[in-house]
């Protein structure tokens, strides 16, 4: 149900339910989570990027897969909790979106560190529409990432929101031609690959904390991480080169 790929440090995964565009069940859920078990752990791999197809990023959960389940079945598996694994990994992580982002599919683009969506990129969360709400993190991520106002909009009328919206909110980083959202999402891939893996790491960590401390400690750990950085060969290797002016080699450590 999906599909990894590997271009040098860069690691792709594509969802591949086509038929049910992309909808995301408990099978594509552990594939995914092994996948990215499995690519954290791998020391050549420096990000990766998650996409769908031409029609749908993911159009969310799988209904049908849901629809029989008892709230007591949903507790007792815990549901789709498994996904906090995804959010949780230590690569850095793009989604490259194309068509439709709904439910668990604009949930699983949050829970990456960015997005890059093409034109006609459509987003939601529809779940009110089903007498049900998002589970994997839309009410938090959403309102952390657009604002309160937004996200109440967004999940309690249910109603899309275009690429363009989505850029000018903030849900997105970039929006490109459709065609684009690919190669873009790789070539910054590419490019963060390149970059010394402990500043990568650090980076990822300090900006999330900002959704998770008060500002003091967040400025803190920042300044705490900084001053750690300058134990690090590839801070000496990043500087050496720009006062050098030649390009840097990062050894990623
Ligand atoms: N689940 C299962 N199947 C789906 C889903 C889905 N989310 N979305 C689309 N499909 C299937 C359709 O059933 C259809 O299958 P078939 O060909 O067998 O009838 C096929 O994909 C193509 O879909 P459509 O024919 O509907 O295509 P359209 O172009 O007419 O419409 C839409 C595209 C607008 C995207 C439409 O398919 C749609 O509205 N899909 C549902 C979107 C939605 O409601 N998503 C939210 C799901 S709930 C959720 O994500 C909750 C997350 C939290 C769970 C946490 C648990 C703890």
């Amino acid at each position: 149900m999906i599909e990894v790929s590997r271009e040098g440090a860069v690691a792709l995964i594509r969802l591949n339910r086509p038929k049910q565009l992309n909808a995301l069940n408990s099978a594509l859920a552990a594939q995914m989570i092994a996948a990215v078990r499995e690519l954290d752990a791998d020391v050549e791999v420096g990000c990766l990027v998650i996409t769908g197809n031409e029609r749908a990023f993911a159009a969310g959960a799988d209904i049908a897969e849901m629809a029989g389940l008892s709230a007591q079945e949903m507790a007792a598996q815990d549901f789709f909790g498994e996904w906090e694994v995804f959010a949780r990994s230590r690569k850095p992580k793009i989604a490259a979106v194309n068509g439709y982002a709904l439910g668990g599919g604009c949930e699983l683009m949050m829970m990456c560190d960015f997005a890059i969506a093409g034109q006609g990129a459509k987003f939601g969360q529809p779940e009110v529409k089903l007498g049900v709400m998002a589970g994997i993190g839309g009410t938090q991520r959403m309102a952390r990432l657009i604002g309160r106002a937004r996200a109440m909009d967004m999940h309690l009328t249910g109603r899309m929101m275009d690429a363009a919206e989505a850029l000018q909110a903030g849900l997105v980083a970039r929006v490109v031609p459709d065609t684009e959202v690919l190669p873009q999402a790789m070539e910054a891939a590419r490019v963060i690959a390149s970059y010394s893996r402990p500043a990568v790491r650090l980076i990822r960590e300090a900006i999330g904390r900002a959704e998770e401390v008060s500002l003091a400690e967040g400025l803190l750990f920042e300044r705490r991480v900084f001053h750690g950085l300058f134990g690090t060969p590839d801070q000496q290797e990043g500087m050496a080169a720009f006062l050098e002016k030649r390009a840097a080699v990062f050894r990623g450590d």
